[in-house]
């Protein structure tokens, strides 16, 4: 069994103390599976024929995010700014022969852009460098199909340049779409394609800074012609360029959740099955993205992709956590035409709940108008939601309950479990639980938080709330994942009890908070 002990969770006496039973293990009682090789603190895991159903959930339990993978997750809501030849043209999907004339903004501000989206609590912000058609936002040398040759500041202009540098003035971190399918290049469809990709890739990785995620669209269309994109090529000079970047979508780091609705899965698993046969153990000790050579883009669709049975199966396991990407209106590119069909403040706290309450990050896409501004309709829609989740989530009734854990007499402050740097873990051994929280006085309450303790694994596999109503112990609300956050919320009740019962996890269940909130009656309708 391969263990290393690098970790850096606030559990890290619990580490600590597994690393320390493991090491003792043929003196105590305790039992870990014989043949299982985890590489614990890893986000992934080899699996070998000679691994039991129960060595796999055991390594299914210990793979964690890397550390880039995790910042990227604490974000929770990031800011998606489709601008380009489409918003000039009304088009959402430009052929590639559009006139560079066309590219006009009479107005551009991504001043304005990251204070609206810094006000709203976005956290980040990726901008589309280069759409289906082609056409760069930035003066790439390796192409006439960019700025450089439009009349936008008699072709001095760098749309790059201005949205990196509001970003970093507005304290957010900083993303760029590359779109892969290129219907302006003539070298798509070729080998050569490949070159001129990466040269593209090298001028956005290295003349703007720290970029913190960079977004690979997986789609083309069904008239693209075939090209062998060099996957595991990019990913490398990507990680030599920029060490600390996540490879979204089609790339290993961080995976497109499967719609565009914004609405993810109930059950949203973070280790997902991966073919790692051919990782060999030199790989695995000399190499810091031993996965980068392995990992193939693919779309992952169907209801739970991580279930147990999809596990048994497995030849490997990774983290790949899912990002909920959905435009604010109908579609990704600005049209004046629906100014009024921006999503009202009960969708967006419904797609918000859905997407960053379903262990997702949520991408919100907020296109830009033919001046270069947001406008009035989008910021208003943007700034409704931003009131609702801070007003809901400002105060957690059960900040100052007392717990009960497992029956057990003695009463635990919450601060004593969650406060700063604090997480809960359950006894080793033990993969179910029950903590009451006993609030200092009745409540109305309507929304539960529950949020695992990542960067010890996603474990928890079925959960349940019930509240006492006086009488009796009465069910609020149940569900499946939790992962790094899970909001649920169910018909108001009041409340001076709660309790979270865990009634199935894949090892010792952890976690890094509970909230307990109220959420205006107008937001609580769930509409999928
Ligand atoms: C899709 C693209 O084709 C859309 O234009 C948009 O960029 C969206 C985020 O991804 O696959």
């Amino acid at each position: 069994m391969i263990m290393s002990a690098n970790n850096k969770s606030n559990c890290r006496n619990l580490s600590v103390m597994r690393l320390l039973l493991l090491l003792l293990t043929p003196y105590l009682a305790v039992s870990f599976p014989e043949s299982a090789i985890v590489h614990a603190k890893e986000n992934y895991a080899v699996i070998t024929s000679r691994d039991t159903k129960a060595d796999i959930i055991y390594k299914a339990a210990n793979v964690v995010p890397s550390p880039q993978q995790y910042a990227w997750q604490k974000m929770e809501y990031i800011a998606f700014v489709h601008f380009g030849m489409n918003t000039f043209t009304s088009q959402e999907l430009g052929s590639g022969q559009e006139s560079r004339d066309l590219f006009n903004p009479t107005d551009l501000n991504c001043d304005q852009w990251a204070r609206i989206f810094k006000e709203a609590g976005m956290k980040m912000a990726i901008l589309t460098a280069k759409h289906h058609d082609g056409f760069c936002l930035w003066p790439s040398k390796f192409t006439k199909h960019s700025v450089k040759f439009s009349p936008w500041k008699d072709g001095k202009g760098d749309v790059v340049r201005e949205f990196v540098n509001a970003c970093r003035k507005y304290g957010l971190k900083v993303g760029l779409y590359l779109s892969p399918w290129d219907r302006n290049n003539p070298s798509y469809g070729t080998p050569e394609y490949n070159q001129y990709y990466m040269n593209q890739l090298k001028e956005l990785l290295t003349n703007y800074g720290k970029i913190d995620e960079i977004w690979f669209d997986g789609y083309k269309g069904p008239e693209a012609k075939n090209e062998e994109y060099d996957w595991h090529v990019y990913y490398r000079l990507i990680r030599r360029l920029q060490p600390n970047i996540v490879i979204s979508i089609s790339g290993p780091d961080v995976r497109w959740v499967g719609t565009e609705t914004g609405y993810g899965r109930d059950s949203e698993w973070d280790v997902l099955p991966i073919d790692l046969s051919k990782l060999t153990e030199e790989k695995i000790e000399n190499d810091s993205h031993p996965l980068d050579d392995v990992f193939l883009p693919q779309n992952y669709m169907g209801e739970d992709l991580g279930d147990r049975d999809k596990l048994y199966d497995a030849k490997g396991l990774f983290w790949y956590p899912a990002e909920t990407d959905v435009s604010i209106r109908p579609g990704w590119f600005y049209k004046a035409s629906q100014d009024t069909m921006v999503k009202s403040v009960s969708e967006l706290v419904d797609i918000y709940f859905n997407s960053v309450g379903k262990n997702s990050v949520l991408l919100l896409n907020v296109p830009p108008d033919g001046r270069g501004l947001i406008t009035d309709y989008d910021k208003r829609a943007l700034m409704g939601l931003h009131k609702v989740i801070k007003e809901t989530f400002s105060h957690n009734f059960a900040r100052n309950a007392k717990a009960k854990i497992d029956n057990h007499p003695d009463e635990q402050s919450f601060s004593s479990l969650f406060g700063k740097g604090k997480c809960w873990s359950g006894e080793e051994g033990l993969d179910t639980s029950v903590i009451e929280f006993i609030l200092p006085k009745e409540e109305t309450l309507d929304v539960a938080m529950l949020q695992e303790d990542i960067r010890i694994g996603q474990r928890i596999e079925k959960f349940r709330i019930d509240y006492w109503d006086g009488e009796s112990w009465n069910k609020l609300v149940e569900g499946t994942t939790v992962g790094y956050k899970r909001l649920l919320r169910f018909d108001p009740v009041n409340t001076s009890r709660v309790r979270l019962v865990i009634e199935k996890s894949r090892s010792n269940p952890s976690l890094a908070n509970l909230g307990l909130y109220w959420l205006p009656a107008q937001y609580l309708n769930t509409s999928k």
